[in-house]
């Protein structure tokens, strides 16, 4: 059984220049680092990433107090104490933090010491970090085994808008999924053609040189979603590919962010509930989307409610069932989650383990949303780090897909290519 022999922090910095933690976790045969990510369009019932509020250093978002707590007080809790599992670690955690959202030692320094540990227990039992989540699900039908172990689908932003663009476009992300790829290596492949079209395209359309955004996707000042919508079509179809066969669209509106009041402010026209559900569906009618992740707002449960009795029986490309995917509404967090399959308000999961701050708590939110028959999607944020544990979870948690972002950034790219690994490695597939 593992003994924590040490833990250590340190302040590192993420994809957009900002503070976020570090964590090395060193047990007696083995050591694990990991970092976590942090969000920009951020849920409000999001756990609390605790930033030091020093205006005259990094604006107030230095991680020197969560760097202090791991250092401090939570390494003074655990070192020399034996924990058999993922569980007890996270939940001796929990109660030194106290706080419902972990706003004492900040979600932030837990997430970091909970992701070392795991890294740490896999290095000692010589396991690959995937089998090693894997067994914190009760999915594992055979523990520390591959079978039933698949590669997620990935859904790789193209356009983005909303808060990681400037704002200029109302919507946050229009992500192509290649579908009829039947591998990691064929599906990035796939992407790369549509992404270098959609770059031209861009140029010629708006006069812009593929300038990125926070996740590298491709942020003209387009007109309208529509707008976004249509050359994403056009991009798929002039990099030779069928739209809606090869290749489909998901997005996320991230529609919190636009909504005030009881309205939803999408460009220069604001809408009621009603008319943002007329909207969506009219985009699912006209373009190959399978997934729409926070169609409506956060706390707008009734419209949730009511776009997915709208959409449900809407055929989708490829038939199955379109995906109404909480992310803001949900938050990884087991009683939205629980909440949302009462009131029949989404059929899909968006998991971002630093919503909640604990791997135990997120393998719940995956278990609930399984359990009530939904589809998975693990996601990075729009800050990220080097860091590819996301690429492991989302084989080991069986994720129907992943978001990464697009396909450039080095912060993007590690995951990517630890997905390369893995297929490579191990021999798993899409199913
Ligand atoms: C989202 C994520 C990733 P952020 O909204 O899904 O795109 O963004 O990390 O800023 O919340
Ligand atoms: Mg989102």
């Amino acid at each position: 059984m593992p003994i924590i022999r040490r833990l250590a922090a340190f302040e590192m910095l993420d994809s957009r220049g900002r503070p976020t933690v570090q964590a090395t976790c060193v047990l007696e045969y083995g050591k694990g680092t990991a970092s976590v990510p942090s969000g920009a369009s951020t849920g409000s019932a999001e756990a609390l990433e605790l930033r030091d509020g020093d205006p005259k250093r990094y604006r107030g978002l230095g991680c020197r107090k969560a760097v202090a707590n791991i250092n401090g007080e939570i390494h003074a809790m655990l070192q020399g104490q034996r924990f058999s599992t993922q569980a007890e670690l996270d939940a001796m955690l929990l109660e030194l933090d106290g706080t419902p959202n972990k706003s004492r030692l900040g979600a932030n320094a837990i997430l970091a010491v909970s992701l070392a540990f795991a890294r740490a227990f896999a290095a000692e039992h010589e396991l690959d970090l995937f089998l090693y989540f894997a067994a914190l699900t009760e999915y594992a039908s055979t523990p520390l085994s591959r079978d039933g172990l698949y590669l997620p689908r990935p859904t790789i932003n193209l356009f983005s808008g909303g808060k990681h663009a400037g704002a200029q476009n109302s919507i946050q992300d229009v992500l192509v999924v290649p579908i009829s790829a039947t591998t990691m290596d064929e599906a990035l492949g796939m992407t790369y053609e549509v992404y270098q079209c959609a770059a031209e395209l861009i140029f010629r359309k708006y006069g812009m040189r593929a300038l990125t955004a926070d996740e590298g996707g491709l942020a003209p000042n387009f007109p309208s979603p529509e707008a976004m919508l249509e050359d994403a079509v056009e991009s798929i179809t002039r990099a030779g590919f069928k739209s809606g066969q090869d290749v489909v669209l998901a997005v996320d509106v991230a529609s919190s962010q636009f909504y005030h009041d009881g309205h939803y402010q999408l460009g220069d026209q604001q809408l009621t509930g009603e008319q943002m559900i007329d909207r969506l569906r009219g985009w699912l009618n006209a373009y190959p989307i399978i997934s729409i992740e926070d169609g409506m707002a956060e706390e707008d449960w009734e419209h949730w409610t009511k776009l997915v009795a709208t959409v449900a029986d809407s055929p989708s490309p490829r038939g199955g069932v379109r995906s109404i995917m909480g992310d803001d509404l949900l938050c990884t967090n087991p009683l939205r989650i629980q909440r949302a399959i009462d009131l029949n308000a989404a059929n899909a999961l968006l998991l971002k383990v630093n919503q909640i701050g604990t791997l135990t708590e997120a393998a719940e939110a995956l278990k609930l949303a399984r359990d009530a028959g939904w589809r998975v999607t693990v996601s990075a944020r729009s800050g990220e780090t080097e860091d590819n544990w996301l690429a492991d979870l989302a084989v080991g948690w069986r994720a129907d897909t992943i978001k990464i972002g697009s396909i450039t950034q080095s912060e993007r790219l590690a995951k990517y290519n630890r997905l390369l690994a893995i297929e490579a490695e191990s021999g798993l597939s899409f199913i």
